[in-house]
């Protein structure tokens, strides 16, 4: 049953990579950083029949020539084998590679310099030696050229291959690697500072005794789950989505609809991670570059790893392979990389009729889970999609992994950071995810209105001043719809059809319900404020361009800036139109001492909530427990 969404498969990428090495016989040794699908128009996707598709399969593919340090777009049409279009694109660099970051040991031990650097700051031993990849982005580095291609590497000591290095930062000293020449292009040294003392190993071998009064905990489901799977397409309940993961954006989850009665409504066409970056707020040498793009700079989904059953899910479970191209364009498959599940979710809702002592009516909430793990180096980001009984979607993104780290000397305090172990300091941080979530209430043509709960001045008509309104104001073009949360206004962005109304008169609707969280703490003059435009405000709304899928353009590596602070600038209107809307969120990561060694879970998202889009609760035919093989309930247990 292929969705015109489906990502491509393994002989469609190798297909697409022969297509090109056919075609260009020119490059010698090509390189493919990004191969995906090429997304065909929106019509194929809303006319689609559940059955089959008529959409045109291409790929589309960037090609990297290390050699002449050359960057291309290509398009392959799928079913002919033809290289539809091959474009240079000038004074851009792919995102870093994953076999450049293999590389980066190997060069600095091949370097006497950065050897004789290392063993100034007391690294004798270069067997154990870890060394990290660290985006540049466009801050000047002396004496090497603004265009060549280079990240920086920090390096760690491990006492054996599994330790946790990011125990034993090797303080004052990042090398500058240029990846096409696989050379060390400088070396930017400080005082050598002493490795900080303790290991940090959390392994169950490392750990210590393990508590033993946690009670086996199961979850049961005889009948199996109540969602089907039918190739990326999957049902549960009355909702309906297509579900895969994307190179750069990672999980993505599209057309999704909602069974209302006998009618399948549509609510958001895509949503996908459109960029997120880290930026570190420590001015050292060692930190005052570090900002990742995760999305754009190093291609997040392809950090997508496998997951195993009772340890990341639990119950019944379905999984989803990936497969995706590395960079020699050979299709690799990541077995069980996304997975499926329901789960309990406390009460949906309950009442009980204190004067008649009647029974409660309760009903227990249950929602549909699908979810992917990525790893980028130190971190852990899981994100999970929720969909729920009452026609809530909720995301949650899943912090978790290794903080960075920093040496300091015995007695420093750090001023930027917070010690987690003595001598070793983690640097506050910020982890800011940009949501593109392209909304399609009952038809593409949608408008935003920014809600706020406003009490109204005392006066005529309010004469105790106790008066609540809901302030509705429409985000009429793209030059007014940058946007921020106010908590105190329980500020919402509500998303209509106004050509759509409810059985009350009114344009159906769902609101984005943020979680209120940081927006870029970077000064606004900083390289970083223009680089990560898109963090600077909460929300953004654009009018849809097929060109238009990541918030920080399609090339930030060593890019001075680009993305939807550019394309607002066109200032489009935004009513009854194509819209899409852009949800930066996040947290500002002040590190604890237990974030260390291994951080629990952090926890952010959004939610979107119908409101209006149907006629009443949708959830009033979910049956009583007992009706859904659950115990009837009792009074005592
Ligand atoms: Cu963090």
């Amino acid at each position: 049953m292929p969705h015109p969404y489906d990502p491509l498969s393994a002989d469609e990428i190798a297909a697409a990579v022969a297509a090109i090495r056919t075609a260009r016989p020119e490059l010698p040794d090509p390189r493919f950083p990004l191969v995906r699908t090429d997304l065909p128009p929106k019509e194929t996707v809303r006319g689609w029949n559940g059955t089959d598709t008529t959409a045109r399969r291409s790929a589309f593919v960037v090609v990297y020539d290390r050699c002449a340090s050359a960057t291309f777009e290509a398009r392959v049409d799928l079913a002919s084998g033809e290289v539809t279009s091959w474009t240079h694109v000038p004074d851009v660099q792919p995102s870093i590679m994953i076999e450049e970051i293999m590389e980066l040991e190997a060069i600095v031990k091949q370097d006497p310099d950065a050897v004789a650097a290392l063993a100034r700051h007391g690294v004798e031993n270069l067997d154990l030696l870890q060394i990290d990849p660290w985006s540049t982005g466009t801050l000047p580095i002396e004496g090497v050229a603004a265009r060549r291609r280079v990240v920086r590497a920090s390096a760690y000591v491990r006492e054996f291959p599994e330790d946790n290095g990011y125990a034993r930062p090797v303080g004052n000293l990042v090398f500058v690697i240029d990846c096409d020449e696989k050379t060390v292009a400088a070396i930017q040294e400080g005082d050598p500072i002493p490795l900080p003392p303790e290991s940090g190993n959390y392994d169950v071998r490392s750990v210590g005794a393990l508590r033993t009064d946690l009670r086996p905990l199961e979850i049961h489901q005889p009948e199996g789950p109540s969602f089907t799977v039918s190739g990326n397409v999957i049902e549960w309940q009355r909702w309906r989505l297509h579900v895969h993961v994307d190179p750069v954006e990672g999980l993505v989850v599209s057309d999704i609809s909602y069974l209302d009665g006998e009618r399948r409504r549509s609510i958001l066409h895509r949503a996908s991670i459109s960029e997120m970056v880290v930026p570190y707020g420590d001015t050292s040498n060692d930190f005052y570059f570090r900002n990742v793009f995760d999305a754009g700079e190093y291609n997040l989904g392809k950090t997508v790893g496998s997951l195993t059953l009772g340890c990341d899910c639990v119950g019944e479970i379905r999984y989803l392979d990936a497969v995706l191209a590395d960079e020699g364009g050979t299709p690799q498959v990541i077995r069980n990389a996304i997975c499926m599940h329901e789960e309990d979710y406390g009460i949906l809702w309950k009442h009980w009729n204190f004067r008649y002592q009647a029974d409660a009516e309760v009903r227990r909430s249950r929602r549909f889970v699908v979810s992917a793990i990525h790893t980028i180096g130190n971190y852990e980001y899981g994100f999970f999609w929720y969909f729920y009984l009452d026609g809530t979607i909720q995301f949650e993104a899943k912090l978790t992994g290794i903080v960075q780290t920093r040496a300091v000397a015995p007695g420093v305090t750090p001023e930027f950071g917070t010690l987690v172990a003595p001598q070793l300091d983690a640097p506050n941080h910020q982890h800011l995810f940009n949501m593109r979530l392209d909304f399609e209430v009952d038809g593409p043509n949608n408008t935003v209105y920014e809600v706020d709960a406003v009490g109204m001045p005392m006066g005529p008509g309010n004469p105790y001043g106790n008066a609540i309104v809901a302030r509705k104001t429409p985000i009429t073009n793209e030059r007014d719809a940058r946007r921020s949360c106010n908590p105190s206004t329980a500020r919402t962005w509500k998303i209509v059809n106004r050509k759509a109304t409810n059985r009350l008169g009114e344009p159906v609707g769902y609101k984005l319900v943020p979680f209120v969280g940081p927006t870029l703490l970077a000064d606004e003059n900083s390289d970083l404020a223009r680089r990560a435009e898109f963090a600077r405000h909460h929300l953004w709304v654009t009018r849809y361009d097929p060109g238009e899928l990541h918030a920080a353009g399609d090339y930030p590596n060593q890019h001075p800036g680009a993305g939807i602070g550019e394309w607002v600038k066109q200032e489009r209107s935004l009513v009854d139109t194509d819209v899409v809307v852009w949800h930066t969120f996040g947290t500002s990561h002040l590190p604890r001492p237990e974030d260390w060694p291994i951080m629990p879970c952090e926890y952010v998202g959004f939610s979107l909530k119908p409101a209006g889009f149907f006629d009443r609760n949708p959830s009033l035919d979910v049956p009583p427990p007992s009706k859904h093989g659950g115990d009837h309930c009792h009074a005592t247990g």
